[in-house]
């Protein structure tokens, strides 16, 4: 069951740079920050509140580390904005095969490695009305050092 927003995924050509503008602006700071090879980012999660389930809600904001990556290929095209959404569940496996039931492309077979040890999968944008939408498991408390 999707319980919560994880994140709101943002593609940015300057991480430093935007990271400076949520906080002088906001008044959010960095909650962690990583670099995910194999997704082709490097990332900042800025925490924004928990929630009532045990987990939070976080900005995710994405530089991509190499031209060839999704994040690189799309500001290319669209420029910086709002690149994806990420629901959160406990059961990110369960819940990919029910929606994949449904008929909307899964598209890993199965989830893979995302910020702070998560595990994550991804819904085809053109199966959900032109959202990319992120399925995310938090990993379990203390499992990870921010
Ligand atoms: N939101 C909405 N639509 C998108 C999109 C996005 N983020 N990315 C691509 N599309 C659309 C394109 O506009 C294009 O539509 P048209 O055919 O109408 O022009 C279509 O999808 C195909 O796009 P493409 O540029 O040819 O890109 P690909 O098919 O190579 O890749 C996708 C698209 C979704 C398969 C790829 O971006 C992907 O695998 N995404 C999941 C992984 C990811 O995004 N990782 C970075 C974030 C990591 C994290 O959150 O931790
Ligand atoms: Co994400």
């Amino acid at each position: 069951m999707l319980t919560r927003i994880d994140h709101i995924g943002i593609a940015c050509r300057d991480l430093d740079k935007t990271v400076e503008f949520y906080r002088a602006t906001y008044g959010f700071e960095v909650f962690h920050s990583e670099v995910n090879e194999e997704q082709g980012v490097r990332e900042a999660m800025l925490k924004i509140n928990d929630t009532g389930d045990g987990g939070a809600s976080y900005l995710q904001l994405l530089e991509p580390t190499r031209p060839d990556s999704t994040v690189a290929k799309w500001l290319e095209k669209n420029g910086e904005g709002v690149h994806h959404i990420a629901f959160g569940t406990a059961d990110v496996d369960g819940d990919a095969e029910a929606i994949r039931g449904k008929g909307v492309r899964v598209l890993y077979d199965e989830p893979r490695i995302g910020s702070m040890g998560s595990r994550i999968t991804f819904l085809h944008p053109k199966d959900c009305g032109g959202v990319l939408t992120e399925l995310v498991t938090s990993a379990e408390p203390g499992a990870h050092e921010a």
